[in-house]
């Protein structure tokens, strides 16, 4: 996969880019990201990217020259998605992570001040992602967590081929307690199950903590997700002892 980022702040993903399963994946070849200052795009005099805006009010907004110079240029006459990072988009999902991951080609643009230029969204944008309801300075740390999450899909990217579809989210559910060595610690205990060698009470035990938890901490991820008549029976008799525990 190749993703294109265009930003104003390209020294922002220096770390983030170059560290641990995404910087390895880029060392590798899985991912070749290529970072691109908005500014170099600009070629008037004051190389300017901003300007105040028609009709007034607080704030700059992108131009819209520079910005299509460069998504022209890294597209080079092919197509690929435009993302814009941006506070309407579409919230970013494990789900949109795995969508984006099939495409051979992404190209990221970053606003930053208070917004852009109209016609960048009519004319060259594709989708916009946001990635929650709070405000940012800008689309580069939404376009760092987007890249993280995309490439986590990549095949080779994480050494356990098969662990992102054992994910949390993937499976719809809140993670199970883990648990290493040592066996106490300050006196807290390992669950006993865990040391018991049966790998079917584990399974069961684990099954049953990441339904207690989605209960408790995220019952919203429970609505529309498909379970099994044992996972019902297991959701059934916590919501009793939860009743249970209340009275
Ligand atoms: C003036 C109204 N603001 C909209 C809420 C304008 C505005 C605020 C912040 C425009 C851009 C920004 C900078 N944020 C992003 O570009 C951004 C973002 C975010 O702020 N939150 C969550 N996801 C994203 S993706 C891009």
């Amino acid at each position: 996969m190749r993703i294109d980022v265009l930003t104003l702040f390209p020294e922002m993903f220096q770390g983030p880019l170059d560290t641990s399963i995404v910087g390895r994946a880029r060392a590798a070849g899985i991912v070749d990201i290529h970072l691109w200052n908005i500014r170099d795009f600009a070629h008037d005099r004051h190389r300017q990217v901003d300007d105040y805006p028609f009709g007034g009010g607080a704030g700059m907004v992108m131009k819209p020259e520079p910005v299509f110079k460069a998504v022209r240029h890294v597209l080079g006459g092919e197509t690929a998605p435009v993302i814009l990072m941006s506070p309407q988009g579409e919230v970013f999902s494990h789900r949109l992570a795995e969508e984006l991951s099939q495409e051979k080609h992404l190209v990221l643009v970053c606003g930053h001040y208070e917004g852009v230029d109209e016609r960048i969204r009519e004319a060259l944008v594709t989708r916009q992602i946001s990635i929650g309801d709070y405000v940012l300075t800008g689309g580069e740390l939404p376009a760092m967590v987007v890249i993280d999450a995309v490439v986590r899909f990549l095949p080779g990217a994480l050494g356990d081929a098969g662990a992102v579809h054992t994910d949390s989210f993937a499976q719809g559910l809140l993670e199970y307690p883990q648990y290493t060595r040592p066996r106490e610690f300050e006196g807290m205990k390992v669950p006993e199950v865990l040391l018991s060698g049966n790998h079917q009470r584990i399974a069961q035990w684990r099954r049953e903590q990441a339904l207690r938890r989605t209960l408790l901490l995220r019952p919203d991820l429970l609505e529309g997700l498909e379970l099994s008549e044992e996972d019902r029976q297991l959701l059934a008799t916590i919501k009793e002892e939860l009743e249970q525990a209340d009275e």
